[in-house]
């Protein structure tokens, strides 16, 4: 069997419309504060834009030893290179994915609640993402949120397997997260808000 992927503790997710900067740019400040594993998330661009950008995104990434995940697009993941993909419920199954992607990439999956995340354990996985754990703005169709109490039930039910918390994480919250059972936190608007400070805000969560 191969050995669990190790996640690192912070995952920034970039976000073009509210940093108002390329996923390049946001790669580059990222990385520059400490971030080693990156997705990029796109819900708005033509592919051919976001193409682009992700293999702009990929050169950035490549510089500074960081891996890059990209979520949903199988297909723009592979045409550039990505270290991998990240999926929810709803799209292509994981399963299909690793049989276009390899053994080697990367596979994440966005769950909900207990029961996703026990039925994950089964797939061709390398980690499961759980939330939202708070409330947030920066998704607006996502299930109710599981709070720490819905976290720690989702830690015990899949004992060690790599998990990460999403939606609504902060500087505030971060410790009580990984305390409750996350190896990782994923974080979009506490490290992107302010275009000016994202090294800054990846760096204090890293320290
Ligand atoms: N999935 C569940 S909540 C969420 C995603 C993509 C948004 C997280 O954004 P933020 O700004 O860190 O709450
Ligand atoms: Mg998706």
């Amino acid at each position: 069997m191969q050995s669990p992927f190790r996640l690192p503790r912070v995952y920034p997710l970039t976000d073009v419309r509210l940093s108002g900067l390329s996923h390049a740019e946001q790669v580059r400040l990222l990385s520059e504060g400490g971030a080693s594993l990156i997705q990029l998330r796109e819900k708005h661009m033509p592919a051919l834009e976001f193409y682009e950008q992700a293999k702009a995104a990929v050169e950035v990434a490549e510089r500074n030893s960081v891996k890059l995940i990209i979520n949903d697009r199988v297909d723009v993941a592979s045409a550039v290179g990505a270290h991998g993909v990240h999926l929810g419920q709803d799209d292509m199954p994981p399963e299909a994915a690793r049989r276009l992607l390899g053994a080697e990439a990367i596979i994440g999956y966005s769950t909900h609640t207990v029961e996703q995340a026990i039925a994950a354990l089964k797939l061709a996985v390398d980690y499961i993402a759980i939330g939202p754990i708070f409330r947030t703005s920066t998704k607006t169709d996502t299930s109710p949120v599981l709070g720490l109490d819905g976290l720690r039930a989702v830690r015990l039910a899949i004992a060690d397997f790599p998990l990460i918390a999403i939606g609504g994480i902060t500087h505030t919250n971060a410790a009580e997260v990984i305390e409750a059972g996350a190896d990782s936190v994923a974080l979009i608007s506490a490290l992107l808000s302010d275009p000016n400070k994202i090294s800054d805000a990846t760096r204090a969560l890293l320290l």
